[in-house]
């Protein structure tokens, strides 16, 4: 087997979790010296390209009048075929089933004896969402069971996805990591350009779909008895004018601060003191580990694979989805005490370094390439 293998890396390009693990991993892969292809219909929105080993082949989407849906997987699979032909890959490593690993599975079919491995990993979605809808679960569940390599970033999810498509194939978790950055501001003067002295700065990163829950955030917020010396940062990688009703309602808008599409996201994460997370869903929660690795304690729900980040009580709290006086208690109890709100964050950033660094995961993801390239020596595991 090769020392350095030749992978392609299949992502949601847009904000989000999977696509911001995918495109480290790529960054990581290609620094250790293997060659990293990357096939999506843009370009995902951390990945610079300027790195050796790094590439980046756009799909065309075309449309035509004949389809009512624009078709994308189909011209994915294609490329798929395509870059896997022109550079000999080894892997073609998916982030989704839907529609990734179906393009993937279609690419080798095309291919025959020359296909690379198809690895598939699962975020979330498609086992949550996806494969609770008729119209996706069958297909799915081929997905999977076609893939050379399944991987889950939570045990929690790859217990959901077996009982939930009633597989039986093993699925290796793989934890998300995350690799903190060195701010490019200091803390005083992105709270300057905040418009912010001395107040307590929660922070909620996401793309505010549903299952986020922001509503629930937001009632948190209002109903904190130290409401006015706090502020709510939103770093949203999704529209947030939906939640404007409420916030007025709330009469909260003096409270919340919203940044959209944040590229910088290691500044904002130093200005603040504490993490907030209401998922009702969440399979891992890479942005509950960014905050940790910024040594900020966090309050979030307990769901799906959270509780494999968050220890209670040592990191922060964590409460069942929707209760509300009990995330409202926490935080006045984390305000009204700094020097436990500084121990956990310090824990979590020690939990989050001793689990959850590139090194570790990234060797992880290495070894089960080469397990399922059909070397003996890896584990797998
Ligand atoms: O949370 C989202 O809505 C985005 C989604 C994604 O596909 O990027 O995130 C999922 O993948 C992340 C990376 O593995 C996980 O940390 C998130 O927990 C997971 N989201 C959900 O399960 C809802």
């Amino acid at each position: 087997m090769p020392a350095t293998l030749k992978i392609g890396i299949t992502c949601y390009p847009s904000v989000g979790g999977s696509g911001i693990l995918a495109t480290e991993l790529g960054r990581q892969l290609a620094e250790r010296g293997h060659e990293v292809h990357f096939i999506s219909y843009e370009m995902p929105f951390r990945l610079d390209t300027s790195p050796a080993n790094i590439y980046f082949h756009p799909v065309n989407v075309n449309e035509y009048e004949l389809f009512k849906h624009p078709d994308y997987t189909l011209p994915l699979s294609v490329k798929m075929a395509e870059i896997s032909r022109q550079f000999g890959l080894d892997i073609l490593h998916v982030h989704y089933a839907v529609p990734h690993a179906v393009a993937a599975i279609l690419a080798c079919q095309m291919l025959g004896t020359k296909s690379p491995r198809v690895i598939t990993t699962l975020h979330g979605t498609d086992t949550t969402l996806l494969g609770k809808d008729p119209n996706y679960q069958p297909i799915i569940k081929h997905a999977i069971e076609c893939s050379e390599g399944v991987t889950a970033v939570s045990q929690s999810l790859c217990e959901e996805t077996k009982s939930t498509f009633g597989i039986e194939k093993e699925i290796e978790v793989i934890h998300n990591f995350f690799e903190p950055r060195k701010p490019a501001k200091t803390r005083r003067q992105v709270r300057d350009e905040l418009g912010l002295k001395d107040e307590f700065l929660i922070l909620h990163m996401s793309n505010l779909r549903p299952p986020k829950r922001i509503d629930h955030l937001m009632e948190i917020i209002a109903a904190s008895k130290h409401r006015e010396e706090l502020r709510l940062l939103i770093l949203a990688g999704g529209n947030f004018a939906p939640y404007v009703p409420l916030v007025r309602r709330l009469g909260i808008e003096r409270q919340v601060l919203v940044k959209e599409y944040v590229l910088d996201i290691e500044n904002y994460l130093n200005a603040s003191d504490l993490g907030i997370y209401t998922s009702q869903h969440e399979s891992f929660g890479l942005s509950i580990l960014e905050c940790m690795f910024y040594g900020h304690a966090v309050l979030t729900t307990d769901a799906g694979g959270i509780l494999e980040v968050v220890v209670h009580g040592e990191t922060g709290f964590t409460y069942p989805v929707g209760d509300t006086l009990s995330f409202v208690e926490g935080l006045d109890y984390l305000i009204e005490n700094p020097d436990r709100l500084r121990e956990m964050g310090a824990a979590g950033q020690e939990r989050a370094g001793e689990l959850f660094n590139s090194e570790k995961i990234v060797n992880q993801y290495i070894n089960y390439y080469r397990h399922v390239l059909g070397d003996e020596a890896a584990t797998g595991s």
